[in-house]
């Protein structure tokens, strides 16, 4: 569907997001949200938080991860990641109620991130949207191989991602989506462009922020070209092998940006 003049307009440039998840207190990234497979990078999310920051992060994505596996809270810790910066955050993770997700929004989340209350209870999913209004809601289509996973992506619901996600925009009026790629995420594969440029197609009217193998500056450029409107930066990040100012740059449309991407572009492995 071919998009407003504004809708164009607003994606000019799509938003850097690093995440930040967190587990046991501490900065971790999974290998495709396999508890079992951790890799800590660090033991403070608001020093972590502080860092995306002042490299220029526009946004921040803050995960519980213990909360999404049903493992624990870190109420704490992602409550820090909010006071620490200015930048907006979007919370994520076992906010699996209408209260539970507006508290964290009075908490001072500007965005509430909601997968499993999403794709199992839709009655609740439209009174947060009422409470918040569209642009502070975020739905997580996390899926795998094109099917809606949610409780840590430990559950299977066998919904198909793509018609869950015009269903939930034409009946409760969803307009923020987080498209999770779980069999890329956390292996540096590079993002799954199919799906992702089938959800970005849905309608103009919705935002897709592409989450999931993010390798390469390249990759930031691809998901920009397919559409969509932010790009979750995880393992890439913290193993340095991108960084949030080259990232902006694909981020951007147009030749100066789009000009300099073959230069010292090393294959992927
Ligand atoms: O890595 C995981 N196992 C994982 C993960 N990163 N499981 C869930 N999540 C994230 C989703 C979403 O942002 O990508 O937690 C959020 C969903 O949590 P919930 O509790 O709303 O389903």
């Amino acid at each position: 569907m071919a998009d407003s003049p504004a809708a164009a307009e607003r994606r000019s440039a799509i938003k850097v997001i690093p995440a930040v998840d967190i587990m046991g207190g501490k900065v971790v990234r999974l290998y495709r949200g396999d508890p079992n497979r951790k890799t800590v990078y660090g033991d403070s999310p608001a020093e972590a938080a502080r860092r995306w920051e002042s490299e220029g992060a526009d946004m921040l994505h803050v995960v519980d991860l213990d909360a999404a596996l049903g493992s624990g809270r870190n109420t704490d810790a992602v409550r820090g990641v909010v006071d620490a910066v200015s930048i907006p955050v979007q919370v994520a993770g076992g906010l699996r109620t209408v209260r539970a997700a507006v508290d964290a929004a009075e908490a001072g989340a500007d965005r509430i991130v909601v997968g499993t209350l999403a794709f199992s209870d839709k009655e609740s999913l439209a009174a947060l949207v009422r409470e918040l209004g569209p642009q502070r809601v975020v739905v997580s289509a996390d899926h795998l191989d094109g099917r809606i996973v949610t409780r840590g992506w430990q559950s299977n619901t066998g919904l198909d991602m793509i018609e869950s996600v015009a269903s939930l925009y034409r009946e409760v009026g969803v307009t923020q989506y987080l498209l999770t790629s779980v069999g890329r995420d956390g292996t540096l594969q590079g993002p799954d462009m199919s799906y992702m440029g089938r959800a970005c197609q849905v309608s103009g009217g919705i935002d897709i922020i592409a989450s999931g193998g993010i390798s390469h500056e390249r990759d930031v450029a691809a998901v920009r070209e397919a559409g969509a409107w932010g790009v979750i930066l995880g393992r890439a990040l913290y193993d340095g092998k991108i960084t949030i100012p080259a990232a902006k740059r694909r981020a951007q449309r147009g030749p100066s940006a789009d000009g300099k991407e073959e230069e010292g572009d090393p294959q992927r492995p």
